[in-house]
């Protein structure tokens, strides 16, 4: 079965790859996603500059899933923008960038410096970080979405994604999606950060299970596959001329094809894979590969989009 996929004019010779923060931080993280079975790498989210992030524990493994409010630690931009440029790109595997500045003016310093280096990687712009206080998800905010496209989609013009926080009303749907179809450069988007601002909290200490703002923080794993779903599917059916990546929930082949049906191109696994570790991929690739035989597939174009309604 033929598991290969195009996002944003790079092919991908399968469709997994790492939900951006998970195993991407630094270029040893990086190696690790390139000697594993993924199609792709993405890197954790940059800011200008390097970052810490917020106070441990800041990320805890759920019963079912997982909470995090990791804060943004990463390298700054100039590191992945050295890694971008040192990476082999005769690789299978197309390199992905995500950039999450602390204000449009920090995004807008990142894609110019990844623009004049005219390198083949993949530029998404993460609207949606949860975890950084005092700092509201810009995928929220709809007009803030719409002017921070004004200003980039010009200094980017090459195909790229963003990533968005999950929607919970068809109304936002509409709305995101309204303003999404204006920027024929925006070429996917990836669905779903995680859901903002769950709270953990420990029966038997009656204390919440992570330290950053009083235990809040956002959450990812099998706890959010619907959610995930529903969102690729609303914006699959609302995006006609524009990919989605799948992320939230994948915890086996099964999850994925699921994602696949609800609509998507390619699959990010972020919690299982910080569980598993990159074994993960060969793992779930292989039992995506059993589905589709069982099933009669033998290509995602088989039954992407396809999900049946009553
Ligand atoms: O670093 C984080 O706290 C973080 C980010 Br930038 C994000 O986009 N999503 C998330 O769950 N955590």
């Amino acid at each position: 079965v033929d598991l290969s996929t195009s996002i944003a004019g790079v092919h991908l010779p399968n469709l997994l790859f790492n939900a951006s923060g998970v195993c991407c931080q630094t270029t040893d993280d990086l190696k690790q996603m390139q000697d594993s079975a993924s199609g792709s790498l993405i890197t954790k989210s940059a800011t200008c500059a390097q970052r810490e992030g917020n106070p441990s524990p800041r990320y805890v493994p759920l019963p079912t899933g997982s909470i995090n409010s990791m804060g943004l630690p990463n390298e700054g931009y100039q590191y992945y923008l050295d890694y971008a440029k040192s990476y082999d790109y005769s690789s299978p595997k197309p390199l992905f960038i995500s950039l999450s500045g602390l204000s449009l003016a920090e995004n807008k310093t990142m894609c110019e410096a990844f623009v004049a280096a005219k390198l083949p990687c993949v530029l998404e712009i993460n609207f949606s970080c949860p975890n950084v206080p005092g700092k509201p998800q810009l995928g929220y905010d709809m007009e803030a979405m719409e002017a921070a496209l004004n200003t980039l989609a010009p200094i980017l013009r090459q195909p790229f994604g963003i990533k968005l926080p999950p929607y919970f009303d068809i109304a936002h749907f509409d709305a995101a999606a309204a303003i999404f179809n204006k920027f024929d450069d925006l070429a996917y988007v990836t669905c779903i950060n995680s859901v903002g601002n769950g709270l953990a909290i420990d029966f038997e200490t009656e204390t919440a299970l992570i330290k950053p703002k009083d235990g809040f923080g956002g959450l990812g794993g099998f706890m959010v596959l619907n959610t995930a779903l529903a969102n690729v599917n609303a914006f699959h059916r609302r995006l006609p001329t524009k990919k989605v990546i799948g992320v939230g929930g994948v915890t086996s082949g099964k999850e994925v094809f699921l994602h696949v049906l609800a609509g998507a191109s390619a699959v990010q696994i972020g919690t299982t894979l910080k569980e598993e570790g990159p074994a993960v991929f060969a793992r779930i690739l292989k039992e995506l590969e059993e589905i589709m035989e069982k099933k009669g597939y033998t290509s995602l174009e088989d039954f992407r989009g396809k999900v049946k309604t009553l």
